[in-house]
């Protein structure tokens, strides 16, 4: 008996099957990488790793929608920058095992490294700092006159830090070409957001806030 698979309904809008495969290639990629580092992970052969399995959609699509020479600047669970913007796996792979032929020579195993030849630049650990770095970045632009955008993330977590208000103020009012990516993922790693915001009402309200200041 066989049994009919109802065939799956897409709004592809305005997008023609070139520019959905290669989004979905892109989307596969990080997740594929994911798969693997867990298990290397669980083998003991990487230390640490920041899971970013089903967020990639935010990393791969935001750095897909830049031109090549626009600066980016990633967080912990943004490998779709990195895949996105083609760095090489092997040393990539390099840099999370720690190996002298990583980004960072063997002195870390995570995301705090760039590469300017991709126009990332490396993660700053205490998470808010790194808006500010985009707003220079962003100014500079600005001042050059050169059309490009700077595209930089948080997560809610870091959402919370003083930093964060900061950077998106100065970015309102000096009109920076600057996207602030907020990631809310519910957590700021095993901490859920209730817990570090009043209730999530604020946390929208902050997060609408922050949205009519950048427009
Ligand atoms: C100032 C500071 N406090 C704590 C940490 C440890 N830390 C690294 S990532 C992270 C979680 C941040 O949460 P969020 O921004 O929501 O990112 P998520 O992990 O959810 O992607 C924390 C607490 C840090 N790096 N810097
Ligand atoms: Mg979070």
């Amino acid at each position: 008996m066989s049994v009919a698979t109802p065939a799956l309904q897409f709004d592809r809008k305005e997008y023609t099957q070139d520019v959905l495969l290669h989004l979905y290639q892109g989307l596969l990629k990080p997740r594929l990488i994911e798969e693997k580092m867990l298990i290397l992970l669980r083998q003991g052969k990487v230390s640490k790793w920041f899971s970013g399995i089903g967020q990639e959609a935010v990393s791969v699509g935001s750095t897909l929608a830049l031109e090549a020479d626009e600066y980016i600047l990633p967080l912990h669970r943004n490998l779709g920058v990195f895949t996105g913007r083609n760095v090489p796996l092997d040393q990539l792979f390099a840099q999370w095992q720690g190996k002298t032929t990583g980004f960072t020579k063997g002195r870390d195993r995570s995301f705090h490294f760039g590469t300017n030849e991709h126009h990332i630049v490396g993660m700053i650990s205490h998470l808010g700092p790194q808006l500010a770095v985009a707003d220079g970045i962003a100014l500079a632009d600005l001042l050059d006159k050169n059309p490009k955008v700077t595209l930089v993330y948080s997560g809610d977590g870091g959402a919370s830090e003083g930093d964060f208000h900061e950077a998106l103020n100065v970015a309102a009012v000096w009109q920076l070409p600057v996207i602030f990516m907020i990631e809310n993922n519910g957590y700021g790693l095993s901490t859920p957001a209730a817990s570090s915001f009043g209730s999530a009402r604020s946390w929208i309200k902050a997060r609408r806030t922050a949205w009519k200041r950048c427009r």
